[in-house]
């Protein structure tokens, strides 16, 4: 017989994902939790994390790791009000690295925060009305959405479905209450349960987009679950559904592949949440227990077939999808730059390299930042790209806002090359626990290295899409990409070619575990060959396809071969 993964065990005793928590918070003695505990905090938002820049030093020293905890808010869509952006603004100084990291789901973390500071950390969230519920974990996480909900009335129909989505599948448990904030959830006298969950919660993480295309900046294909909006005379009619996406796998494990998500229907918008709910529940049921690299959605689809897992959803449903209909992505990156809403605001989508908010001495971004945030009265909106939107200016204060950006140089960044513009890395070090090498510390200076290659050949306004991670796990999303670097082993990377420019396809295998110093001679070649041969409008995704550098990726379960 099978043997659970231990996990499973954790979760099931852990009384809804209380377990010691409150007990190994409070004791202050070391900086570390307990593994087990290590696993249940991630259900509340956090990761205990150790400065890996100084490792080998301490462990030379005898000393411990330098332990802190990453604190990722749960903020669906991305979306946040100016006071909450100033909360954010002065936990990142106060109790963390003085960094706030905007990320590839549209939420916050802090990194570098000490055990002692946890529960105060918490409590100040709370008193803006952000949590980091449920924002890692077996469970739902933040549900994504297009970062511009004043656009149309579609668009803010979709971020009210990621909205209810997200308010529908979050945990019930009273734990991160009673842990963090002293049991302040108001007490029921019914006996505890997670009436959609149960006591041992997902196999694995869950992942929910919602795209309004034309754009699919919520990158639908690498998600779990996404609704797709179709939309006529400018309201949505209802959603294609799709399932089964996802990135990470492991190096040398082929049984591990990134995987595109299958589009199997269309639901009407008052089926959604229903249609949400049933796909958790299937992956409840059916999702591999045992072992945990196999047990994503994405390879429950895999195991069942699309078809499959549809027959099974629409029993869990009780009536069909219908057919999907027609619609058009073009492009996964962010719209830059200035944008008209209906209501007569306006919004700007602002490039952050590396989603990182940062002071430096030539670049005051936070500053720039915080300063507006004081005069703003719309929202600040986290793309899915790492970047920024600060939406909802409204006519009065536009002139106010205009005169910060220029004074902090916020708007300097929009002049970057189109591959800049569309570049994406990951944190990796020195936080991340798993990365194999540098990315969201090096991208940047691997693409100041290519934008003379661009420049050259007359590219330099051209978007390709670049995407760098630290490991194979691909939180940023690399194996979609036309160009994208998974770190191997320190200061090597395998490079991908061949992505989908509007992320519709998986990249393929180009050169194996590279050195960075050889990444612009390889590439600067057939960057060349591009500018000279492609066709009208030819994306490079597809050129280095149809020009035999790589084979096509036709799915998941060929990601792997040559
Ligand atoms: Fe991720 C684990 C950072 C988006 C796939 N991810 C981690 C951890 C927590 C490392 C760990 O487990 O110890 C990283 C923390 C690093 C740090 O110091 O901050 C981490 N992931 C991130 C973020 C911050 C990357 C970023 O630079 O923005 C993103 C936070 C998203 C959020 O707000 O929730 C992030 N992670 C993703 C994505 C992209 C997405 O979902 O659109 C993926 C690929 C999609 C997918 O899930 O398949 C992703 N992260 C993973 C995986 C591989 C999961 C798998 O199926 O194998 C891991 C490792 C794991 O779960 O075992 C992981
Ligand atoms: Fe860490 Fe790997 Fe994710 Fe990068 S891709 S943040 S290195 S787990």
């Amino acid at each position: 017989m099978s043997k659970l993964h231990p996990n499973e065990a954790l979760k099931e005793n852990s009384n809804f994902l209380r377990g010691t928590l409150a007990e190994e918070f409070a004791d202050t003695s070391n900086g570390a939790i307990s593994a087990d505990s290590q696993q249940l905090s991630k259900f509340h938002g956090m990761y205990l994390q150790d400065d890996r820049d100084v490792r080998a030093d301490r462990r030379k020293h005898k000393l411990d790791k330098a332990y802190s905890f990453l604190i990722r808010v749960r903020m669906p869509g991305g979306s946040v009000t100016a006071e909450q952006w100033l909360k954010m603004d002065y936990l990142s100084d106060n109790y963390a690295n003085g960094t706030l990291k905007l990320t590839t789901r549209q939420a916050f973390q802090l990194h570098g925060v000490i055990k002692f500071n946890l529960i105060p950390t918490i409590r100040e969230m709370h008193t803006v009305a952000l949590d980091a519920i449920a924002a890692c974990g077996d469970v739902n996480r933040n549900v994504m959405c297009n970062p511009n909900p004043d656009l149309s009335s579609a668009h803010a129909e979709a971020i009210k479905l990621a909205d209810d989505i997200s308010t529908h599948l979050l945990p019930q448990t009273g734990a991160y209450h009673d842990i963090f904030l002293e049991g302040e959830k108001v007490a029921s006298s019914e006996p505890e349960e997670e009436k959609i969950y149960g006591k041992t919660y997902l196999p694995r993480k869950f992942k929910i987009t919602v795209a309004v295309p034309p754009s699919n900046d919520v990158d639908i294909y690498a998600h779990c679950l996404s609704f797709i909006a179709i939309i006529e005379d400018e309201r949505i009619i209802g959603y294609n559904v799709s399932v089964g996406g996802g990135m990470g796998m492991t190096h040398g494990a082929e049984d591990t592949f990134p995987r595109l998500a299958d589009i199997i229907g269309f639901v009407t918008p008052d089926q959604a949440i229903d249609v949400a709910e049933k796909v958790v529940l299937v992956q409840r049921d059916f999702g591999n227990r045992e072992d945990r690299k196999q047990s994503r959605l994405k390879y429950t689809v895999e195991r069942m077939g699309a078809d499959g897992f549809t027959t099974k959803l629409e029993e869990y449903l009780g009536y069909k999808l219908q057919p999907a209909r027609e619609f058009k992505f073009t492009h996964n990156g962010d719209q830059f730059g200035w944008s008209e809403n209906s209501n007569g605001n306006a919004n700007l989508n602002l490039f952050i390299p590396g989603g990182r908010v940062v002071d430096t001495a030539d670049y005051p971004m936070k500053t720039g930042l915080r300063e507006i945030a004081k005069i703003h009265d719309g929202e600040f909106i986290l793309s899915a790209n790492q970047n920024l939107v600060i939406a909802n200016i409204s006519p009065a204060n536009r002139k106010e806002i205009e005169a910060l950006l220029e004074k902090y140089g916020l708007l300097k960044a929009l002049d970057s090359s189109a591959m800049r513009l569309n570049s994406i890395a990951c944190v990796a070090l020195p936080t991340c626990a798993l990365a194999l090498t540098e990315s969201e510390r090096y991208l940047p200076t691997l693409i100041t290295e290519l934008e003379e290659t661009l420049e050259n050949c007359g590219l330099r306004h051209d978007a390709i899409t670049i995407r760098m991670t630290g490991c194979p796990n691909g939180c940023g999303r690399p194996f979609i990409s036309e160009i994208g670097f998974v770190g191997r082993s320190p200061g090597k990377y395998n490079l991908y070619l061949g992505g989908g420019f509007f992320g519709q396809r998986l990249n393929k295998l180009y050169k194996e575990s590279i050195a960075a110093e050889e990444i612009k001679p390889t590439l600067t070649p057939i960057i060349e060959h591009y500018a000279k041969e492609r066709n009208e409008g030819e994306r490079f995704g597809d050129f280095v396809i149809r020009t035999g550098y790589v084979k096509a990726t036709t799915a998941g379960n060929n990601f792997h071969a040559k």
